[in-house]
């Protein structure tokens, strides 16, 4: 989508910090990090969001874990991290691409705000 900021991400018409990119995804670090490592994920083909999201999907969110799983790995986070996706204006989304928090390297609390 022309109008879409993380579609330019994906595409490279935009600056971001990467981290990862491959055919399908993208990894870059948050503008805003809300932890000592806040790294978003985004599939390069647009998806608004994980409502969008059905079984022909499997493959992609399959890849994009195990990506989280490495970055989390290369990032030390080895007492645990937290992978997030926010759908819609109650949870926060902001972008309207599909988008995979992995916050890490500090203690979280339970409930989220
Ligand atoms: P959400 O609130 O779940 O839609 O998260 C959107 C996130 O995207 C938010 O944490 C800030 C981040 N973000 C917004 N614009 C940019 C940008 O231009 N570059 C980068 N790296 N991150 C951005």
């Amino acid at each position: 989508m022309s109008d879409c900021l993380f579609c330019g991400i994906a595409e490279g018409s935009v600056e971001a910090d990467r981290v990862v990119e491959d055919d399908r995804l993208v990894a870059f670090r948050d503008i805003n990090p809300q932890a000592p490592t806040h790294i978003l994920v985004i599939p390069k083909r647009h998806i608004a969001s994980a409502r969008e999201l059905g079984d022909d999907e499997g493959p992609l969110l399959g890849h994009m874990f195990a990506v989280i799983a490495q970055l989390a790995a290369d990032e030390g986070l080895e007492r645990g991290y937290r992978v997030v996706t926010n759908v819609g204006p109650d949870a926060g989304q902001s972008v309207d691409h599909l988008h995979v928090h992995l916050l890490g390297g500090r203690p979280m609390s339970w409930p989220p705000g």
